[in-house]
């Protein structure tokens, strides 16, 4: 989230209804750290750190997002050695990602027609940028299955979809009817399932450019997607926007933070309420609703009606203060941490009581059991499976320890502090994640906080400066930052999976689907992909040219067009050997793309710069790389 903005024309006297609100709409952006009186000592220990002697493997994966740049990052964990990317909303200049056809094929079939349009206007395919924030691993039973990574581009309202096997994003669709997915999360149980998805930004429900100041028009929408097949399953209508989500551990619910239950369209307007509200998705109905046929076809989607107003059987909506942000489910089955925001309490939403409020005079804000206040600033909370839970503050720049079951006895009455401790954290973290925190096979080992300054913790390079992940061991009572990490903008959230969950390929298998499209094209040139073709396949001013590689050479050390041809280069990698990736660049072609052990890989571009253009191999793979390279001759068209 963004809180650094100006309060620009706004009447700062409005904003000062509460501490929090002033100090995270006034601030600067960095405080100075935590001033609590429940400061722990740094541990004697802390510069230790969790270090691997170089050969030793880690024991989790960190999938990590990284906001505006687009990629997955995938670091090694506890080491935080960032090990892989993978390119999904952005461009990649090493793997060809955004210019290979197997790439642009996940890039473009997903898109809305009208974006397609939209896009071929300023002549391009597919978008360039993406904002990902929100990166899940797929479960079955309530913990992590290995098979798929979900996750969202907030800037142009897409979900994603990465394969483990391979760590290569195989699918994007672009949701109609939304304005901006943000929170994202998969079904828990009994699988996804459906990956949820929240429109973060309200609109015109008929979004044609007639409606601008009549926030009564404006609605939103929730989505569920089938994971599997990748398509939108249904959607529902809300009321006031939508900010993260999570699902529960029974298949029932889903829920979602608004921190605009206002419907405001500037600042003031939405911070105006001191509660917003969760909205809860009663799943096994909305099923039921869309059998029944209760919904309206809106852009092909099946569109049921859960907005406020409408008294539905398929939402209700919890007052929160205020503004909330994260919402996290705990490993309990049981809890659900609900973040304040602009309140410096978490409210604790007990999901066996949910059932109780689609009973028809149910009190809203009866699933509520604890309500501890925390400090300034909560955003989100990850869970150690012992009963804590860990918020970040991102005022008070901290990660604070509460005990859940002494917030509910509090809460209940008694007289009884749920902080546990606090620690400082440098600075004002987002969100937090703890190994395997997400799911019911949480181990309570590391958190990591993900700082969005780094001020001054590092040596300066220049006015944009990195963010600052710190990992935090949890295994005893004094929470310990043991690491500073810093990393480029700006990942926002992170998955910490148990190394043996995650089984990736060493090599391609050529039966690939990826692609498939390379496949059937050589199947009707009459060429086996894996042999090449000795001379290039003329079809019209098509021309395709396909080649194997095999360290340190290319199937064809020349091949000829003419100019104004739309050429197409196929290359198949036939080592078989771990890691050993080729590559095919052509110079001033603007052309680049990965090839790895046993996979196919193509690109198309127009021949129109005649003369002898080299193409070289642009992975290091052999001690003759250097020499592996070859010649395209693009004759002049009049000769
Ligand atoms: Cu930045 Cu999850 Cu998009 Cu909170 S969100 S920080
Ligand atoms: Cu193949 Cu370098």
């Amino acid at each position: 989230m963004s809180t650094n903005e100006k309060p620009s024309g706004l009447n700062r006297r409005e904003l000062m209804s509460t501490p929090a609100k002033l100090a995270l709409l006034a601030g600067t952006g960095v405080a100075m750290g935590g001033v609590g009186a429940l400061l722990q000592p740094v541990s004697a220990h802390a510069s230790e750190g969790p270090s691997l002697a170089p050969g030793e493997l880690d024991d989790y994966y960190g999938f990590w997002s990284s906001g505006q740049t687009g990629e997955l990052r995938i670091l090694g964990f506890p080491s935080m050695r960032e090990l892989m990317r993978v390119p999904v909303f952005n461009r990649c200049s090493a793997t060809g990602w955004g210019l290979t056809n197997e790439s642009l094929k996940v890039l473009t079939e997903g898109l809305l027609p009208e974006t397609k349009e939209f896009l071929a206007k300023r002549g391009k395919v597919t978008y360039d940028n993406g904002d990902l924030h929100h990166p899940h691993m797929s479960f079955t039973d309530g913990t992590y299955d290995g098979r798929y990574l979900f996750m969202n581009d907030k800037a142009n309202t897409r979900v994603a979809r990465v394969r483990c096997d391979v760590m290569k994003c195989d699918k994007i669709l672009e949701v109609p009817n939304a304005h901006d997915i943000h929170g994202l999360r998969p079904q828990k149980y009994p699988r996804t399932g459906y990956v949820f998805a929240n429109s973060e930004h309200e609109a015109p429900l008929i979004n044609d450019g007639k409606i601008l100041d009549d926030p009564s028009q404006y609605v939103n929408v929730f989505t569920a997607i089938d994971g599997d097949a990748m398509e939108v399953a249904w959607q529902v209508l809300v009321s006031g926007n939508l900010d993260n989500c999570d699902a529960d551990y029974q298949g029932k619910y889903a829920f979602s933070t608004s921190y605009n239950s206002e419907m405001g369209m500037n600042l003031a307007e939405m911070t105006a309420s001191e509660l917003d509200h969760v909205v809860v998705f009663n799943i096994k109905a909305i099923e039921a609703g869309i059998a029944a046929g209760d919904y309206q076809d809106l852009n092909g989607v099946k569109v049921l009606d859960g907005r406020k107003e409408a008294k539905s059987k398929y939402t209700r909506y919890v007052p929160i203060p205020n503004s909330p942000h994260g919402i996290n489910t705990a490993p309990d089955g049981v809890h659900v941490v609900v973040a304040g925001k602009l309140s410096p309490t978490c409210s604790l939403i007990d999901v066996r009581k949910l059932d109780a409020l689609f009973d028809e005079d149910a009190d809203p804000r009866s699933c509520i059991v604890a309500e501890p206040e925390l400090g300034l600033g909560p955003l989100h909370t990850a869970f150690d499976g012992k009963g804590f839970a860990y918020t970040t503050l991102f005022i008070d720049s901290q990660i604070v320890k509460w005990d859940m079951a002494k917030a509910a006895r509090a809460y209940a009455g008694e007289d009884i502090d749920p902080i546990v401790s606090k620690v400082d954290v440098h600075y004002q973290p987002g969100h937090n994640h703890t190994t395997m925190g997400e799911t019911k096979e949480a181990d309570g080992k590391w958190l990591i906080s993900l700082n969005k300054f780094s001020k001054d913790r590092f040596i300066n390079v220049g006015p944009l400066k990195p963010e600052n992940e710190q990992l935090i061991d949890i295994s005893t009572d004094d929470l310990k930052v043991v690491h500073d990490g810093p990393t480029f903008a700006e990942p926002h959230d992170v998955v910490l999976v148990r190394r043996d969950i995650v089984n990736p390929l060493q090599i391609w298998s050529r039966d690939d689907p990826m692609w498939e499209d390379a496949r059937k094209q050589a199947e009707a040139d009459g060429v086996v992909l894996e042999d090449g073709a000795e001379e290039p396949i003329r079809d019209g001013n098509k021309v395709r040219v396909y080649m194997y590689s095999t360290a340190p050479i290319f199937s064809l050390e020349k091949f000829t067009v003419r100019q104004g041809d739309e050429v197409t280069v196929y290359v198949t990698n036939i080592d078989d050997v771990d890691d050993l990736t080729h590559g095919f660049t052509i110079s001033n072609y603007g052309v680049a793309m990965e090839i790895g052990p046993q996979a196919t890989a193509s690109v198309t571009f127009v021949a129109d710069r005649p003369g002898v253009h080299w193409f070289y191999c642009q992975w290091f793979c052999h001690a003759l790389h250097m020499e592996m390279r070859g010649r395209m001759l693009v004759e002049p068209r009049d000769a």
